[in-house]
């Protein structure tokens, strides 16, 4: 490995949307949730992250950019995921650049990351499931690490807890796990991106603002005072899963629109029990929620489901293309841009 070289290498993750939604940690550091989630990967190119990781003996120590800006890596969960991946680093060989690195010699070389995301960072759009698992991705085919897209989701959740949903494409399942030390603790795939392809995900960005509660202190404060959060845990979640993975099987887009409402109903709720109460959906959300519902109820069978993170944003899943162009023409007209302040025609009139 010696002279002066870099090599270096790109992967981009989509983001991910839970339809049985992650809210409460049972482990804070190794992250480990209190029930199983549900969540459906965006296409690639929207909603992504795409991570460039370089490593040359020139580099004195681990950097990070987000977005051009430098940010620090010192915090434990960046830690856990660089010790985690640089322990199954294996020998690399790039014959080209005639470069050799030993499985020993990445204990001291250095990194340097940059990481860009192509939609609003922190604002409730699931930011940091797509970048540490493309973070984790992106080191392990650069180290050469032979572990499945099941075992790097374990090493992504201990980074941020949805990013492990993100390492596959198409319905994922988070599964919770029993063991203490989180080894169980992984996603898996229920269906591929090709299982459900008429479905459109349409997300109105209600407002671009970073949320004022982190989802990790939020949910923190959910599990230390909501009594709704441990019903929800114990008795409605696993159930719901059952009935969401049979509707993702099924293609049954009733069902599936009626769980994940309710989902996304039942978190906010978790997040009003708690003390004190979280707000993450705003009038404008409400009012997305109540177009949805008439309309839903106004056809034989549903048309489009909601369901909303830890922000304002909506996120609507249209059943088909004809639906997906209904519901734009519904929201253009309800919310109309305004153009004296609304430079992108999607930011939906929430000017607070
Ligand atoms: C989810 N959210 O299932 C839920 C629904 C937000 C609402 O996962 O503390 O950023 O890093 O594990 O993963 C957001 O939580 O929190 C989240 P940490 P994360 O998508």
């Amino acid at each position: 490995m010696a002279g002066e070289w870099i090599l270096t290498l790109t992967a981009q993750t989509p983001t991910n949307i839970a339809v049985i939604k992650y809210w409460g940690k049972r482990d804070e550091s190794l992250i480990l949730p209190v029930n199983d989630s549900i969540s459906v990967t965006l296409d690639p190119g929207h909603l992504c992250t795409t991570t460039t990781v370089a490593v040359s003996p020139a580099f004195e120590q681990d950097r990070m950019w987000l977005n051009g800006k430098e940010i620090s890596l010192s915090g434990d969960r960046f830690q856990s995921c660089l010790r985690e991946i640089r322990a199954r680093a294996t020998d690399v060989e790039n014959k080209e650049k005639g470069i050799k690195i030993s499985k020993k010699d990445w204990e001291k070389l250095h990194l340097h990351i940059s990481s860009f995301n192509n939609f609003p960072t922190a604002a409730g759009l699931a930011s940091s499931a797509a970048g540490l698992a493309c973070l984790v991705f992106a080191l392990g085919k650069l180290m050469n690490v032979r572990e499945d897209h099941s075992q790097l989701s374990a090493i992504a959740r201990q980074g941020s807890g949805s990013a492990c949903r993100s390492l596959y494409g198409g319905f994922v399942k988070w599964i919770m796990g029993k063991e203490e030390n989180g080894s169980d603790s992984l996603a898996v795939q229920l269906a591929d991106e090709k299982h459900w392809d008429e479905l459109v995900i349409i997300i109105a960005v209600v407002s671009s603002r970073q949320k004022e509660t982190s989802s990790t202190s939020g949910m923190r404060e959910s599990v230390e005072t909501s009594l709704l959060l441990q019903h929800r845990a114990k008795e409605v979640v696993p159930k719901r899963i059952l009935k969401m993975e049979e509707a993702i099987q099924n293609r049954d887009f009733a069902s599936f629109a009626a769980l994940a409402c309710a989902d996304s109903n039942q978190f906010h709720a978790v997040c009003l029990d708690t003390s004190p109460p979280i707000f993450y959906m705003n009038d404008t959300s409400h009012r997305i929620i109540n177009c949805v519902e008439k309309w839903n109820r106004s056809e034989e069978a549903p048309q489009v489901a909601y369901t909303f993170d830890a922000g304002p944003n909506a996120v609507l899943i249209a059943r088909n293309r004809k639906a997906a162009s209904l519901l734009i023409q519904r929201l253009l007209y309800y919310f109309p841009p305004n153009p004296e302040t609304d430079m992108n025609s999607y930011v939906l009139g929430d000017k607070s």
